[in-house]
Parts: C-alpha cells; sequence; structure tokens
C-alpha cells in the first residue's frame, strides 16, 4: 500500500479500504466511477455505525441457504469487489460450490483481465474472459456474459451492483442477491436479497455462517421490504439519537 496508515488512527479500518480502492484504481481493476460508488458506500456506512446490524446479519444468512438450495450459484465479481476483497470471494465461493464469474458494468477488456489475473494468481480459474452471451434487455458491453456461468444460474450474489441490471436478471428469471449499503439504492429494492452491510464485513460473516448450521426458518420467512424497512429505521433512529446527545452535550 503506498500510504501508510497507522494502526493506533482511529478510522484505521475504513482508511485501509479506501487505500485499496485507490491501488486497485492505479493497477486498473477499479473504474473511475468505482471511486464515487466506494466513497458512497463509506457515507452510508458511516451513518450506519460501522458494524453488521440485524437487518443485516438475516439477510446474509438467508443469502447462505438460497445459495445452498441453488442448483447454478455464481459470483458475480466486478472492479471494487476484486479490489477489495478478492480472499473472501475465494473463500465463500469454494464453502458453497460457486462457480466465480468477472462481470464488469464498465466493461473493458484490459480491465477484465486485470481482474481475472488477481485470481488466477491465487490458484483459481474464474469465468468472464470469453463472454458467449447476453443479460437480456440490455445493451452495450454490459449485458456481456457467461453461458455457462450468469446466464445460466439460478441463483446470482452480485454485490455493488448497478439497479437496471439487477432488474434485467430478475427478468430472467433470476434469484438475485446484493450487498449493498444504500437501503434506498435501485438495487436494494429491486433484489431478492438485499445485504446492508459493508461488503467486506458481509463476506467475513458469511464465511463464519456457512461453517455452521443455518436455522431454514429464516429464508422461509424471509422479506426484503422489512429488512430495508429495519435498515431505514436504523438509519433513522440512529441520527435522531445522536442529534439529542449533542444537544445534551
Ligand atoms: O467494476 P465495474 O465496471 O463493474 O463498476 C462497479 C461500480 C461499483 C462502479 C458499478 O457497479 C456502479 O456504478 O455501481 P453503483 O450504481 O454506484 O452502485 C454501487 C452501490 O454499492 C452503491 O449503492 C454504494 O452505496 C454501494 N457500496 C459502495 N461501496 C460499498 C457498497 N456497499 C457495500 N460495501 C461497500 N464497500
Amino acid at each position: 500500500m503506498s500510504f501508510n496508515i497507522p494502526k493506533s488512527h482511529p478510522r484505521y479500518e475504513s482508511l485501509v479500504k479506501r487505500e485499496k480502492i485507490i491501488e486497485g484504481f492505479k493497477n486498473g481493476i477499479v473504474a473511475y466511477a468505482g471511486l464515487i460508488a466506494h466513497g458512497r458506500g463509506e457515507a452510508f456506512d458511516y451513518i450506519i455505525g460501522e458494524r453488521s446490524e440485524d437487518f443485516a446479519i438475516i439477510a446474509e444468512k438467508a443469502a447462505i441457504l438460497a445459495i445452498k438450495n441453488a442448483n447454478n450459484p455464481v459470483f458475480s465479481v466486478n472492479g471494487n469487489v476484486a479490489a477489495l476483497a478478492v480472499d473472501e470471494v475465494i473463500e465463500l465461493a469454494k464453502l458453497l460450490n460457486m462457480k466465480i464469474e468477472v462481470n464488469l458494468f464498465y466493461r473493458t477488456e484490459e480491465r477484465v483481465k486485470k481482474i481475472v489475473r488477481e485470481f488466477e494468481e491465487r490458484g483459481v480459474k474464474v469465468l468472464g474472459e470469453n463472454p458467449d452471451a447476453k443479460i437480456e434487455g440490455l445493451d452495450h458491453a454490459r449485458a456481456l456474459c457467461t453461458r455457462e456461468g450468469i446466464y445460466a444460474a439460478d441463483v446470482v450474489l452480485i454485490p455493488l451492483e448497478d439497479g437496471d441490471r439487477t432488474q434485467a436478471l430478475r427478468n430472467m428469471g433470476k434469484f438475485v442477491i446484493t450487498i449493498d449499503l444504500n437501503p434506498l439504492s435501485r438495487t436494494a429494492k429491486t433484489a431478492n436479497i438485499t445485504i446492508v452491510d459493508e461488503l467486506t464485513r458481509a463476506l467475513k460473516n458469511m464465511i463464519s455462517f456457512s461453517k455452521g448450521s443455518v436455522e431454514k426458518e429464516i429464508l422461509e420467512n424471509y422479506s426484503n421490504e422489512e429488512i430495508l424497512s429495519m435498515a431505514m429505521k436504523h438509519i433513522s433512529s440512529r441520527l435522531s439519537e445522536l442529534a439529542t446527545s449533542q444537544k445534551e452535550e
């Protein structure tokens, strides 16, 4: 890492993630828009309190059950995800028998290659370099995918995703799981399961839950509307508590 962050810094974790995104950008893995997306995520995480709340834990457990029930689950990886959490992606995909596909919104062949290489350097083969299918209803390169991976998937885990593509995947009949700190985003509202948690935290939780047993009622009783409502209520009550304690000081 080019910037040496002192461990004693009160915002150490957040600064390390920011630095990974900057490095990823410099190495040609993260898109320009990935820097903006990360900043938006940071802002929501700050407001949420930078921890995994109940609404995140429930969604993470439901997601694991849905992936375990799937016939062809695929983990879709973009530039930000590769820069922040390549090792966690590999571990979770192995635990849950998922294929990994590099699938970019701002697709360039150069960036796809660089991300594929990140996995290959760790001895993991991934899909995405040779697309032979399209996400139906989308135009341009953002539609490209592989027949073996996303096109044939029944369940797709697609963190930090754009709303339009989420809708297109839903229209193809897929069960879509996303990780998105913004509970107001179109993706959050369109996915079947929205994990309102920071990507790295969410994946670490999912890795740990995958190693144990998860009560199957969590998926049976799951309502994404309820989860998003819990997240918004949390944001609202946390802000009003903070505003009150500010007045009292
Ligand atoms: O690498 P590419 O070309 O596929 O592009 C990736 C980005 C992320 C640039 C692209 O998918 C995009 O533009 O996404 P959006 O529409 O900006 O949505 C990203 C969402 O992820 C936003 O709602 C952010 O709040 C959220 N987000 C950002 N960082 C994190 C996050 N959620 C969880 N953890 C994060 N670290």
